[in-house]
């Protein structure tokens, strides 16, 4: 029977190159994500290339109610899950914090700090019943330093960063695993969407420089999800070789 890993937006960027990472290496797959078109894309890819088993979710993670109700009315098979990869999330504007937009906080705040802690409260008991899990969240640079218009989307990255610190310690017990991958800069929907479709602005963040590969950070989550039993990868901070810190790039 393979392991089974639920990826939280996983209908585009990061968690799409998990989901396939994982698939590709043997696990069935759960993938979550408000687009629907793009998990059916999805599911029919890892069903086609690599004959593992996949369940599509359509799943916004910012409503408490919709988690709930979707996880637990999973067929009893697909409630073994062994690996948890918290993915979604977003930056939304660059505002300096005198002029922030409300709704721009609201909706990083409700998705990165908020709908993360939804997904760990529906999925960890399950995890503590078996006696066994792995969860993986997915932080930031912006989890480790602030930058200039990063405001609220480094906050919410900072409280991933202290929530997995907790997270760790209360699951300890119930022999669960808690892991998190901090990425410098990665060319994804990630700009578009924080530029609010905007693509130009967005090209101009990888300008001249390498950026990281969605696939990188796929390879960092394998090597986490395949360690034995008695080895903890608590934090991988990993960064374009380009980039040294938040805002420090060497562009050509
Ligand atoms: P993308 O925009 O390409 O992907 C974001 C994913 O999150 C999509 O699948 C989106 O799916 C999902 N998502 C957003 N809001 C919700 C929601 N309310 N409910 C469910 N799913 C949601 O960006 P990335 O792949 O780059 O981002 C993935 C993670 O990586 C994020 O947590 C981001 O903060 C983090 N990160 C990204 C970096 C980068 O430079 N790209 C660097 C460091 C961290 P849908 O819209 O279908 O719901
Ligand atoms: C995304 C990378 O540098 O925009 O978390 O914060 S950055």
């Amino acid at each position: 029977m393979n392991k089974i890993a639920l990826v939280t937006g996983a209908s585009a960027g990061i968690g799409e190159a998990c989901a396939l990472k994982l698939a590709e290496n043997g696990f069935d797959l759960i993938i979550a994500g408000r687009r629907k078109k793009n998990l059916d894309n999805l599911a029919g890819k890892i069903k086609d290339t690599h004959k593992t088993e996949v369940l599509s979710l359509c799943l916004d993670v910012r409503n408490f109610e919709e988690v709930e109700k979707t996880i637990d009315s999973l067929p009893s098979e697909w409630k073994n899950i062994d690996l948890l990869v918290n993915n979604a999330g977003l930056a939304v504007g660059v505002s300096p914090i005198e002029q922030g937009v409300v709704d721009d906080w609201d909706r990083m705040i409700d998705t990165n700090v908020k709908g993360l802690l939804y997904v760990t409260r529906c999925i960890s008991p399950l995890m503590a019943e078996r006696k066994k899990g792995l969860i993986v969240n997915i932080s930031s640079i912006a989890g480790k330093e602030a930058y200039p218009g990063g405001n609220v989307y480094c906050g919410t990255k900072h409280a991933v960063e202290a929530i997995t610190k907790g997270m760790r310690i209360d699951l300890l017990p119930h022999n669960i695993r808690v892991s998190s991958i901090a990425p410098g800069m990665v060319e994804t929907e990630f700009s578009i969407v924080r530029f609010k479709g905007d693509e130009d602005k967005a090209e101009k963040v990888y300008e001249g420089f390498e950026p990281l590969k969605a696939e990188d950070i796929a390879d960092s989550l394998l090597f986490i999800a395949t360690r034995p039993e008695h080895v903890s990868i608590n934090d991988i901070l990993i960064m374009p070789s380009a980039q040294a810190s938040a805002r420090d790039v060497n562009r050509k």
